[in-house]
């Protein structure tokens, strides 16, 4: 195991003796949800998580360590700016040597949790590979954490990802990399918002000790690495995908209109979505982040079964 993991006192006993451990990004704290609900939220899915019987392992950089096992106090530093810099895999090495505190998105939580044994991931939505701006100069903006996923043995329970992203295309980049997409109850692909995206997984799976069981053949395989679990959103709190496009539109042609791009695209168009849906996307998005730990909780209890 690397010198530079520091594992919480109740992981390190967890991992010892192969109880059920759930990794968790801490990205989605600093970086994907807006204060207060992000400290919440993050809390919540540790909760959920150990609901489940298992133990929760929030990743971050912190004090010149990959820390596996966060407490509130850690989140809150982490989603105090500038402490919390969002760092993907590529990140990790110059973090740790400089000595810069980030929070870890999934590429880098996917390649924390391997390095610390942990198999069982629970989050939002994953990057993928984002869609062309109509009107703006063609650039290619794929996800790390595609890639990522490809290259650890780790299982990523999402509700797949944001329309704002060209999900076809993701689901391609996914297939060429050898990452099964696997539905936990759907046939089709989440939409993160929606449970309705008009693509399908490649497998459904409705009994969690079969899905357990497809997990350990995959892994049984030389050279085999992540998998997609996806988890559509509780239908309580789920949108309707016409309902999400529109909203998805108008926040683009907005930020065309401001010359918004780059960096400043993703957060500008998630905060107008919430305004424009009278803060609905945000309850989607809690809602399916704890409901996503929950069930990577029951999933790690079952692999340890
Ligand atoms: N999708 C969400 N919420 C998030 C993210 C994705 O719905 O917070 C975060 C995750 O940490 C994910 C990262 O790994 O964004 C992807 O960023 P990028 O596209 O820069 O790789
Ligand atoms: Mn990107």
């Amino acid at each position: 195991m690397s010198e530079n993991l520091l594992l919480a006192d109740e992981v390190a006993h967890a991992l010892a003796n192969e109880h059920a451990v759930v990794a968790l990004e801490s990205s989605i704290v600093a970086q994907g949800l807006p204060a207060p609900e992000n400290l919440e939220v993050g809390q919540a899915m540790q909760t959920a998580v150990r609901q489940q019987g298992a133990i929760p392992a929030m990743t971050a950089v912190l004090d010149g360590r990959l820390r596996v096992g966060l407490s509130l106090d850690d989140m809150a530093r982490l989603a105090a700016s500038p402490e919390g810099r969002k760092c993907g895999a590529r990140d990790l090495g110059s973090a740790l040597a400089l000595g810069l505190p980030g929070a870890t998105t999934v590429s880098a939580t996917v390649a924390i949790a391997a390095a610390a044994g942990i198999r069982v991931f629970g989050t939002g939505g994953i990057g993928g590979v984002h869609r062309t701006t109509p009107g703006a100069p063609a650039k290619t903006d794929i996800s790390a954490d595609l890639l990522a996923m490809s290259r650890a043995p780790v299982a990523v329970v999402s509700s797949g990802a944001k329309s704002l992203l060209d999900l076809p295309t993701t689901l391609e980049a996914l297939e060429a990399l050898c990452v099964p997409v696997l539905g936990y109850g759907c046939d089709q692909f989440p939409a993160f918002y929606t449970a309705d995206s008009g693509l399908e997984v490649s497998y459904r799976f409705d009994d969690l000790a079969v899905l357990a069981e497809a997990l350990r053949a995959h892994w049984s395989l030389p050279g085999s690495g992540g998998v997609l679990v996806c988890n559509p959103p509780p239908r309580e709190t789920a949108m309707g995908r016409e309902e999400v496009e529109a909203l998805v539109r108008d926040a683009a042609s907005a930020a065309n209109a401001a010359g918004i791009s780059g960096g400043a695209l993703t957060p500008f168009i998630l905060s107008h979505m919430r305004d424009a849906s009278s803060g609905q996307t945000l309850r989607v998005n809690a809602a399916l982040a704890v409901a996503n730990a929950g069930l990577a909780g029951r999933l790690a209890v079952e692999l340890e079964g």
